[in-house]
This record gives structure tokens, C-alpha cells and sequence, in this order.
């Protein structure tokens, strides 16, 4: 279907746009395809580096005029209020949360601190400068980037839509869910204006080799186990980040505020068939033979509260803005593959921990 946002008129014009956790996954996605395309929008990333933050992703953009990097915490309110005070943002595009399942059902009170807290703290450094500003123009816009974890889980059956009850059942997404209520209470109780998406799993460059399938990658590329939970029969609905990051920009700019809007990339997989999958594309890649990497699947425990399904009816968003993905899932996942093969550099450096290093010497001491 052809994309039909030209043909809307535009409900927001961002100028100015605070991007937070632009060094992680999804966030240097965004900028490395936003900063370029919109040179006269000016770009702050305003990010923790975690150890899920790696400023080598956005090499790229360390010249690029419209474009500033601040380290800090998003849970800073002193912070946050003095950086809405110098750059005047219209926009916020928020990306910054602890953001892996099993690291949240390992040490949830970090999951609390920034998807909640940290919310929390920039909607209210919003709703004051925007509130407080004389020329206030009632173009300005809260872009919140949530999951579709937070409905909880699927049987074999359904999907989720914009209606479907929460339900989150991990640290993980009960967190999310809590910023997702603050986002909406925001603007019924201020009139903040806000757009809210929930998107199903994301798959592309620069993501953490934590996540399934960079996981899968990896260890096929260097020979090792490739641990599946359980019996690998849980389904995922994966979406090419490209098209999640379009998405959202289409979304900033065409969205409807107080709405949300439910992003997939209606590509449903079982996680053993998707790392069957990548196993032999991995092998393509190499040219090793044939299926040569299937031994290396080894079925392990379980994740506690493993939801089963994940699957998302995304009619709003192709109905009003005529969005839908872009990408085939096996043509994405090959160029995927292709990514992490030609960039070993980057993914030697997470491994081994020495893009900690880099940020240090880039960013923190300058
Ligand atoms: P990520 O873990 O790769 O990156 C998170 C970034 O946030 C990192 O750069 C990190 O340094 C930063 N950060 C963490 N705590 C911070 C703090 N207190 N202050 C400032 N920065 C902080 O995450 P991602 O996969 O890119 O996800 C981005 C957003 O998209 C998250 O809100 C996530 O819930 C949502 N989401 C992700 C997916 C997915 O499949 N990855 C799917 C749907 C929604
Ligand atoms: O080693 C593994 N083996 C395995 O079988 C890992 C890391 C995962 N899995 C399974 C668990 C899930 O069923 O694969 C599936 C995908 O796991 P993750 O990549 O950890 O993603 P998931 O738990 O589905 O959550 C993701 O999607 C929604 C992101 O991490 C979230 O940030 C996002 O909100």
C-alpha cells in the first residue's frame, strides 16, 4: 500500500527534539536516519550509557551541526529542566529504559528507576516549560516508545489492539506499563500533548548481543551454543528497526495526540524456527555447508513468566497514516546477518567491554 502521509496534513512540526537513550539500539537507529534527513531540526541525545549505551554507534553524527550528545540520567530532574531551558525543545522522542527481560526479573528496582521514574521526571520537565512558555504555540509533542509486552500474553489465538487491557507480567514490562499510565494521565489530567506506540520486538544493526537474535548471530559466527528457552515453541511478531524508526517519524508528525497506536511487523515466528532460520543464513553468509550451524542449538531452562505470544493488529496505524512495514523478515534478517559479519569491530568491542572504554574517553572526560 502506498505510504499515505503526504496526503495528511501535518499536526506537528518538531524543531527542536530531545531524544533520550539515542546511544541504545532503537534511539541511534532514530538519529542516524533522522539527523541527516531533517538538517534543519536540531537533535539532543540526552543518554545514561549504560552498558546497553555504546557511543560508537553514532560515530557518524559526531560532526554533524544539528546533532549534541549530554550524558546523563533521564531521572536527573535538575538536569532535564536546565536542558529544556537552553534547547527550548518542541519534541520529545523517548527511547531511554532498561530494556532486557532478564536483567529486569535479576534486578528489577533499575527497571523502576528509569521506564517509570525517569518518565515521570521528563512529562513533568515537559509539562512545565511547555506550560510555562509565553509564545507557547500548542505545537509541542511527548513521543513515547513502548512495547507490546505490557498486554501481557497471547494464546495460540488473537492479537493485540489499542483496546486490549494491560497485563504486563514481567518486571520488564509492568515497568513500562506504569510509564505508559503516567504518559496517558499526563494528558488527561494537563493536556500534555502526547502520542504513545507500542511495537512488537525489533530486529536490525546496533542492537545489543543480549537480544535474541544478535545473540544467535553471534555465537553461530564463533562456533558456540546457541541457547533456546524451554522448547523454543514461544512466538515473537519481529519488525525491522528501520521501519519501527519510520514509523515513529511518521507517527511525531502525523499521530493524533491523547492517541496510541500499536506498530508491527506482522511477521510471527517461533523462536525455534527463527533461529533455525538465521543458523542457515548465518552458514549462507560464511559458506560454510549446509545446516552446519543446527548443532549448535541447546534447549535450556526456561525464562520464569515466559509469555508465550506476542501478536499485534495494526490496522489503526496503516488506516490512518497508511503506514505499513517495509521490510520481508528473512530478506531483513539476511542483511542483519550481513550487518554484524561486517561490522566485527563493533561486535568485538561489546564482547570484550572496550566500547566502555571508548565512551570514557569520547565523552565523559571532554
Ligand atoms: P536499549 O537497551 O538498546 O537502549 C536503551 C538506551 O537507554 C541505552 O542507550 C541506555 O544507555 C539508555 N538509558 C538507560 N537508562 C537510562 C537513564 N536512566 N537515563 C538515560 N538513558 C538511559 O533499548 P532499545 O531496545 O533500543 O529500546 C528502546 C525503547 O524501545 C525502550 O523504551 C523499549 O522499551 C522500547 N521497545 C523496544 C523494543 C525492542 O524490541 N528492542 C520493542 C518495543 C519497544
Ligand atoms: O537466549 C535467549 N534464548 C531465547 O530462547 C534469549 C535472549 C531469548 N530467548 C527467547 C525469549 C523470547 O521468547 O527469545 C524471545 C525473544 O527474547 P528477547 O530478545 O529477550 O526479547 P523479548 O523478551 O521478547 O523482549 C523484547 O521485545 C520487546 C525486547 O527485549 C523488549 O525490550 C521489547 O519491549
Amino acid at each position: 500500500m502506498p505510504n499515505q502521509s503526504s496526503l495528511l496534513s501535518e499536526r506537528h512540526s518538531p524543531r527542536a527534539v530531545l531524544v533520550t537513550g539515542g546511544a541504545g539500539f532503537i534511539g541511534s537507529n532514530f538519529l542516524l536516519r533522522m539527523v541527516p534527513r531533517y538538517p534543519d531540526v536540531s537533535f539532543v541525545n540526552l543518554d545514561a550509557l549504560t552498558y546497553a549505551g555504546n557511543p560508537m554507534n553514532l560515530e557518524a553524527l559526531e560532526s554533524a551541526p544539528n546533532y549534541t550528545f549530554v550524558h546523563g540520567d533521564i531521572a536527573d530532574a535538575a538536569l532535564v529542566q536546565s536542558l529544556f531551558a537552553t534547547h527550548r525543545f518542541t519534541t520529545v522522542v523517548h527511547f531511554a529504559a532498561e530494556s532486557h527481560v532478564d536483567r529486569s526479573i535479576m534486578a528489577p528496582l533499575s527497571f523502576v528507576h528509569t521506564n517509570t521514574v525517569g518518565t515521570v521526571v521528563l512529562l513533568e520537565a515537559a509539562r512545565q516549560a511547555w506550560r510555562g512558555d509565553a509564545s507557547y504555540t500548542g505545537d509541542y509533542r511527548f513521543f513515547h516508545v513502548s512495547t507490546d509486552e505490557v498486554f501481557g500474553s497471547l494464546g495460540d489465538d488473537g492479537l493485540f489492539d489499542e483496546t486490549t487491557p494491560y497485563d504486563p507480567r514481567s518486571p520488564y514490562s509492568a515497568s513500562k506499563a506504569a510509564s505508559d499510565h503516567f504518559v496517558r494521565a499526563y494528558y488527561h489530567t494537563y493536556g500534555l500533548p502526547m502520542v504513545l506506540s507500542n511495537c512488537s520486538n525489533n530486529y536490525g544493526p546496533y542492537q545489543f548481543p543480549e537480544k535474541l537474535i544478535p545473540l544467535v548471530i553471534q555465537n553461530a559466527i564463533n562456533g558456540e551454543p546457541v541457547p533456546v528457552y524451554g522448547e523454543g515453541t514461544n512466538v515473537r511478531d519481529w519488525l525491522h528497526v528501520h521501519d519501527h524508526c519510520d514509523a515513529i517519524d511518521q507517527l511525531l508528525r502525523y499521530g493524533q495526540t491523547g492517541e496510541t497506536y500499536l506498530i508491527s511487523g506482522a511477521a510471527e515466528r517461533r523462536n525455534i524456527d527463527l533461529v533455525r532460520l538465521l543458523l542457515d543464513l548465518v552458514d549462507d553468509a560464511l559458506g560454510r555447508p549446509a545446516r552446519t550451524s543446527q548443532a549448535l542449538i541447546t534447549f535450556v531452562k526456561d525464562r520464569p513468566g515466559h509469555d508465550f505470544r506476542y501478536a499485534i493488529d495494526a490496522t489503526k496505524l496503516r488506516d490512518e497514516l497508511g503506514w505499513t512495514p517495509t521490510y520481508d523478515l528473512t530478506e531483513g534478517l539476511r542483511a542483519t546477518v550481513r550487518w554484524y559479519l561486517d561490522h566485527s569491530d563493533w561486535l568485538a568491542a561489546v564482547r570484550d567491554a572496550s566500547y566502555l572504554e571508548y565512551y570514557k574517553q569520547q565523552y565523559v572526560h571532554r
